[in-house]
């Protein structure tokens, strides 16, 4: 694949990795970036074959941000009709578990990129933040939201307003980063836990994904009605089959993904 692309695309068994790729711009989020984002993660919601998304910017930066060159002389109908809202959200929409894999900043847009994934391995030298009290203004893809049901409201409010930057360790301790790694071994560690998700049954991980989501997206009654939604709609798959008539007859499940 051509190192032009803004998201290289790689695919090991059933994990797909995608990696930014804007290295000179920090891999500032452009619009044209997010573009090719967005149609990589659908195309790995539409292939079957994939199971677990890596999403990483590689070993030195994970993202400093969107692009602020692109967003200095906007207005704000511009800001709204570039459908940047919209792009975003796709990202969050994504169906299948997205691993991010962080080293080096992941700063205001690249912060809230990586809460947008479902699992965090951080590297080391990973710095999470919202700068962009900095620059006069928000976050505005998520960052007061997230942040505050990652870290307690407290903690986010301190950070969004000094616009400070915590470390992986730091994140870690607060529950917004799942592991810390020396930067050598930030890959293989994100490869090694979705490679180990992609050996579940898919369905059943896109749908707890789903679920999961709904415990901070919406009130406890509904997460609950639609926990139980999609744990009778399991009873609908051969995995499901599969894996309690295995438990039966002691022997290991063969998933299929139907
Ligand atoms: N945008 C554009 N270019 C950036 C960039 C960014 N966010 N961050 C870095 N770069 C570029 C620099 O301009 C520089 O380019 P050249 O000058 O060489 O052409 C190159 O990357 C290297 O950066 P530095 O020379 O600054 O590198 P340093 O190591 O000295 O400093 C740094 C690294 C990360 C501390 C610094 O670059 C920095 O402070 N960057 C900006 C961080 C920041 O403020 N991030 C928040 C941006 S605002 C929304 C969706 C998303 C968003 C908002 C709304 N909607 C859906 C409505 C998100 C907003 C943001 O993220």
């Amino acid at each position: 694949m051509s190192d032009e692309r803004l998201v290289l695309h790689e695919i090991d068994g059933h994990v797909a990795t995608l990696t930014l790729n804007r290295p000179k711009a920090l891999n500032a989020l452009s619009p044209e970036l997010i573009d090719e984002l967005i149609a990589a993660l659908a195309a790995c919601d539409a292939d079957d074959q994939i199971r677990v998304i890596l999403l990483t910017g590689g070993p030195r930066v994970f993202a400093a941000g969107a692009d602020i060159k692109a967003m200095v002389e906007a207005t704000p109908m511009e800001m709204l009709t570039r459908r940047s809202i919209e792009r975003w959200a796709r990202v969050a929409a994504t169906r299948k578990p997205i691993i991010a894999a962080v080293s080096g900043y992941a700063l205001g847009g690249g912060c809230e990129l990586a809460m947008m994934c479902d699992i965090i391995v951080a590297s080391e030298t990973a710095q999470f933040g919202q700068p962009e009290i900095n620059l006069g203004v928000i976050p505005g893809a998520g960052g007061t939201q997230r942040l505050t049901r990652a870290l307690g409201p407290y903690r986010a409010m301190e950070l969004i307003l000094t616009g400070a930057t915590i470390s992986a360790d730091e994140a870690r301790q607060h529950g917004l980063v799942n592991h810390v790694v020396p930067v050598e071994g930030l890959l293989a560690e994100a490869m090694r836990l979705a490679q180990l998700i992609a050996t579940k049954p898919p369905l059943a991980a896109q749908l707890a994904k789903e679920a999961v989501r709904a415990a901070a997206e919406t009130t406890l009654r509904e997460g609950l009605a639609l926990e139980l939604r999609n744990f009778f709609l399991l009873f609908d798959t051969a995995d499901q089959k599969e894996g309690m008539r295995a438990f039966v007859e002691k022997r290991k499940p063969q998933f299929t993904g139907r």
